[in-house]
């Protein structure tokens, strides 16, 4: 197979993917959409790439990640993925930071040491990262398990900042689907 063909596979395989994982028509009227360029796939390195942005809509006055709250969408990889989150804040009003934490209850106030995975939070997690800022993580998903991605700011994980991201021992590749809270 040529490069060029390869390519074409790969990114048409990755299209009907991702069209599969979004929400009928009807139901994206009404609610946040995937972007499928969010989520980059390396299936040789094993290694999954979330673009991830907070504040990407005025949803939640700006507490969002993606244009989500409330754990309304979902990602997930297989255990042991090397997972990259490119984080960037677009909220013009407020810093935000991101890591991840186990599913307790009640949801942390601010900062939790150590993540719930090791290397799995950007810096200045209690001030945040301000408007246009960007900051990036990678870490090994070793432990399969429900966690949430929160922002550690003090009160935004308490005020709905939150997705959730699953490690699965038996998914195959990693995705990202809208979830009901
Ligand atoms: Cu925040």
């Amino acid at each position: 197979m040529t490069k060029l063909s390869a390519f074409l596979a790969t990114f048409l395989l990755a299209a009907q993917l991702c069209a599969a994982q979004n929400p009928p028509a009807a139901a994206s009227a009404t609610q946040s959409a995937i972007d499928c360029n969010w989520l980059t796939v390396d299936t040789t390195a094993k290694t999954a790439t979330l673009q991830l942005t907070a504040g990407l809509t005025q949803l939640n006055g700006g507490l969002n990640f993606n244009g989500f709250n409330d754990g309304k969408l979902t990602f997930t990889v297989p255990t042991n993925w090397t997972v990259v989150i490119r984080f960037t804040n677009k909220d013009p009003n407020l810093p935000h930071s991101v890591e991840v934490v186990d599913t307790t209850k009640p949801m942390p106030a601010g900062p939790v040491e150590p993540p719930a995975l090791p290397r799995a939070m950007t810096t200045r997690l209690m001030q945040g990262h301000g408007a246009g800022e960007a900051d990036s993580m990678r870490f090994v998903a070793n432990k399969p398990g429900s966690y949430m991605i929160f922002c550690a700011v003090p009160g935004h994980g308490l005020a709905g900042m939150w997705i959730r991201f699953k490690v699965s021992a038996t998914e195959k590749r990693p995705t990202l689907a809208t979830s009901s809270s």
